[in-house]
């Protein structure tokens, strides 16, 4: 059963709230998109950008919002892209991080998501994952962003080519602990 009350997922990334009302509808958690671009401040704390983009988001659309902010790490570069792999993708992209690895086997990393829910009231509430990987050699065709080039641990195919990426997404984590938290709350405010 779809939840009646209002949930706003701010972003400017389409696919990052495609991905999201599906997972949240899983839920019964309904959500639509409020198309916006949040401030993101500098910080190596991927929970203080989260933080203030869910702020910036609440005084923009005056609604309980929730926003995500993710990140790619890999080992072998001391975890850049990280907080800065919104930049990194508009910049370099993926080739760019291909022929960072060129010559060197050591391709973990991890993809990190941290959604954040603000009402305006309460404080804002942050709920984090981390997906363990690696980037693979080659980019592969389709999905977006760097899909083509995040293999998850235990699987052999990137992002962009696995039919249930969210199985196993690091959005898909953060958002099942979002849910859970959420439905536990309106159920305590008799929703
Ligand atoms: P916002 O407006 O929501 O901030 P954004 O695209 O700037 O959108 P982030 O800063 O959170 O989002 O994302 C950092 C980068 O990681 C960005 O280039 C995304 O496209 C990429 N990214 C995040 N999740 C991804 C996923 O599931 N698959 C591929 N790339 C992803």
């Amino acid at each position: 059963m779809q939840q009646s009350s209002e949930l706003f997922f701010a972003s400017s990334n389409e696919h990052k709230f495609e991905e999201a009302q599906r997972i949240l509808s899983n839920f019964g958690i309904s959500v639509s998109l409020f198309k916006t671009t949040l401030e993101e401040i500098q910080s190596n704390s991927m929970c203080e950008i989260a933080k203030r983009k869910a702020i910036d988001a609440y005084s923009k659309k005056q609604k309980p919002v929730i926003i995500e902010d993710d990140g790619l790490f890999i080992n072998s570069l001391e975890g850049f892209p990280g907080p800065y792999s919104s930049y990194v993708y508009d910049t370099i992209g993926n080739k760019g991080i291909i022929r960072l690895l060129e010559n060197t086997k050591l391709r973990d990393a991890k993809f990190v998501a941290i959604i954040a829910y603000y009402n305006g009231v309460d404080d804002v509430k942050l709920f984090e994952s981390s997906i363990p990987g690696k980037i693979s050699s080659i980019i592969e065709q389709g999905g977006w962003g760097y899909d083509p080039i995040f293999i998850p641990d235990g699987e052999s195919k990137t992002y962009a080519n696995m039919f249930d990426k969210d199985k196993f997404s690091h959005r898909s984590v953060a958002l099942t602990k979002f849910s859970n938290w959420f439905l536990d709350k309106q159920k305590d405010n008799g929703q």
